[in-house]
């Protein structure tokens, strides 16, 4: 079977579904985010992983309607949420380079903001390290996000090649740091290290840090130590569908 042709069919099918996994404030605990993840259940193949079918819909170009539908299936959400209470709640979407170079990006985006009138602040783009290597490419579409009041994320941070240079162009908001820094904390001293120094760039420019891959308490403690503002992972929630993260996270209390 080919990933390609069955991927076209999969919106149409609705096979496309995305689950939410939660940000917290790490010093109260408090969710203060989601983060969207897409999800592939074909019928014959069954689960199929992003990491799989990501870059296949990146090169066959169906990653702009792909793309386009996150984001609305994202913000649909988030009005949900909003609509019950939880006003200040952000949700992050991740987005593929070839979406942000594409011509109708910003358009269609601002339809979307548009259409769920919702506070662009409270919608956030991640887009990994690696593309931010090409940034000449990136860095229009950047600049009109940032103006609109779109939150900037990079994702994957310090696993890829950006130079600190590079990072000092870029107009964004927040550094994620790659989940094998804080996988290694427990193991090697060289991971805090490098958490350490993250979070000592993010100081400096003036920017959010977010730990993604927080598993145990001993994650968290270290974390707490280095004042790192916020984290996600499965010590808070592993990724959870739109029902589940009502009842869990947004229907207590
Ligand atoms: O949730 P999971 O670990 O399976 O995600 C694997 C990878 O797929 C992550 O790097 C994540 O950034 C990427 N991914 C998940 N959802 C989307 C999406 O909607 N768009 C893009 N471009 N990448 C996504
Ligand atoms: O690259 P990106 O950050 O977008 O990928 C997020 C992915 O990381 C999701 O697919 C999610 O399933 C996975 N993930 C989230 N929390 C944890 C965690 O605590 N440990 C591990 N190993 N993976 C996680
Ligand atoms: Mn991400
Ligand atoms: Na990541």
């Amino acid at each position: 079977i080919m990933l390609e042709n069955e991927l076209k069919h999969s919106m149409a099918n609705n096979e496309l579904y995305v689950v939410f996994q939660t940000k917290h404030d790490l010093l109260s605990g408090e969710l203060v985010g989601m983060e969207s993840l897409l999800r592939w259940s074909h019928p014959q193949l069954g689960n199929i992983s992003p990491i799989e079918f990501i870059p296949i819909a990146e090169q066959s170009h169906q990653i702009i309607a792909i793309g386009e539908w996150v984001l609305n299936e994202s913000l649909a959400y988030l009005t949900d949420w909003i609509k019950a209470g939880h006003e200040d709640l952000k949700v992050s979407v991740n987005i593929s380079k070839k979406q942000l170079v594409d011509r109708a990006f910003i358009p269609t985006l601002k339809i979307l903001l548009d259409r769920y009138q919702v506070d662009p602040g409270q919608l956030e783009l991640e887009i990994t390290e690696s593309i931010t290597s090409e940034v000449d490419d990136i860095i229009p579409s950047l600049v009109i996000l940032k103006e609109l009041g779109v939150g900037l994320s990079i994702d994957d941070f310090g696993k890829g090649y950006s130079s600190l240079s590079v990072l000092n162009t870029l107009p964004i908001d927040t550094l994620k740091i790659d989940r094998s820094f804080v996988q290694s904390i427990s193991s090697t001293k060289y991971g805090l290290d490098i958490i350490k120094s993250i979070i000592d760039i993010g100081k400096n420019m003036d920017l959010c840090v977010v730990a993604e891959g927080v598993e145990t308490e001993a994650h968290l403690e270290e974390l707490k130590k280095l004042n790192c503002p916020v984290g996600q992972g499965y010590y808070f929630s592993k990724p959870l569908t739109p029902e589940r993260i009502k009842s869990e996270f947004l229907e207590r209390e």
